[in-house]
């Protein structure tokens, strides 16, 4: 049996931000200045969009949401270091990935209220973003099938020889199911260009990680499938954006892929039709937000004398400006084009489906008299 270490990466804890906000010089990756304040920009903007989406659906007007709060740190790296011929594979708390990839903030709006501003027109369930201009693919709400289909798509990568990696999410939930083991059996055999991201957040909504798996952590699972697994903290940016940034690298420059465990916690409920007091404590809930990636990017950037609470009230109203806009003009829109639940499956419409559109758009015949 291999021995197992602390200093293993799948056992200890890669982290670059220390508790005073200061980087440790030993890990510390030196991001520029400019992709860092992007970075928190983006963090802000993302924690913004989350509440005042919860908002709109405890109103009645948009019908589910599932917010990342806390979580924000793992998207938004992703976002940072992607290419544009990158495709991602997200689960249900990276959807603002494709944000960062530069998706317009309306049309990402307009899925949640599936209107005819919504790109998949109003045809997925809330919460579940695509977007073929930033090669982002939907997850499919099942938990797991997004794993083998990132490691399809890098498989195709590596036939093709684009240079291009694939980013594939999961949940520590997700790494119960058959679909997990198939997909990092199937990278480890092939060593395709793509990385597995499980952001461990603690619960599988009232599941705890506990019951989930009886490994020691869940990046170990990856030495089984002859990958390197890594157990980054999932709160610090700098540390994902180096993990990241390493497997990415690691993954172009065909050493295959690699499995990261990001630790971090789902501060919210696990979707607007969930209430987490009934199964975890808010002590523990307290002590992850001391915990919280904006608070400590913030600190960071702070004592870097990259930003004060000046910068921030004005960011603040601009970016609070922005997404009270686009909600505004969002929502004005009408609903999909009835004619258009026939479009996209067929390139020539067979007969019964054009008579069905037709008397779709002709509407129901009048009820004769008498
Ligand atoms: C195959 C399948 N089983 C159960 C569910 C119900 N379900 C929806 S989300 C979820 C928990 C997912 O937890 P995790 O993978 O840890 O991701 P998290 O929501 O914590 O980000 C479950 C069990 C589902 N959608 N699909």
């Amino acid at each position: 049996m291999t021995p197992v270490s602390e200093h293993d990466p799948d056992i200890g804890l890669f982290t670059v931000l220390r508790e005073d906000g200061s980087a440790d010089p030993k890990t510390d990756p030196n991001v520029p200045d400019a992709v860092l304040l992007r970075g928190y920009r983006e963090m802000r903007r993302l924690r913004m969009i989350d509440a005042k989406m919860i908002v709109l659906q405890r109103q009645g007007r948009v019908g589910f949401y599932g917010a990342c709060t806390g979580q924000e740190a793992t998207p938004i790296a992703t976002g940072l270091i992607a290419s544009e011929g990158d495709w991602v594979y997200p689960a249900l708390r990276e959807q603002s990935v494709m944000l960062v990839r530069g998706f317009p903030l309306d049309a990402f709006i307009a899925q949640v209220f599936g209107n005819s501003g919504d790109v998949q027109k109003g045809r997925q369930m809330p919460s579940h973003h695509s977007g073929r201009s930033v090669n982002q693919v939907s997850w499919s709400s099942c938990i797991g099938p997004q794993i083998p289909q990132a490691v399809g798509t890098a498989f195709a990568m590596k036939k093709a020889k684009s240079g291009n990696v694939a980013f594939g999410f999961m949940g520590d939930g997700a790494t119960s199911q058959p679909d997990f083991h198939a997909a990092m059996n199937f990278a480890g055999v092939w060593k395709v260009p793509c990385i597995l991201v499980c952001q461990n957040n603690h619960w599988s909504i009232s599941v705890p990680t506990e019951k989930q798996t009886a490994s020691r952590t869940i990046a170990i699972k990856a030495r089984a499938y002859g990958l390197p697994g890594v157990r980054v903290d999932g709160n610090d940016l700098l540390a994902l954006y180096k993990v990241l940034s390493d497997a990415k690298e690691r993954a172009k420059n065909g050493g295959g892929a690699t499995f990261v465990e990001a630790l971090t916690y789902r501060i919210g409920a696990h979707s607007t039709s969930d209430d987490p007091t009934r199964y975890r404590s808010e002590a523990e809930v307290n002590a992850w937000k001391k915990k919280d990636p904006l608070d400590r990017l913030r600190k960071h950037l702070v004592l870097r004398g990259l930003v004060s609470d000046a910068g921030d009230v004005a960011m603040d109203e601009e970016l609070s400006a922005e997404v009270a806009a686009s909600i505004k003009r969002v929502e004005a829109l009408p609903p999909p084009d009835r004619a258009s639940l026939f479009d996209d499956v067929y390139a020539t419409l067979p007969w019964h489906l054009r008579e069905q559109r037709d008397a779709l758009v002709r509407g129901p015949s009048p009820v004769p008299h008498g």
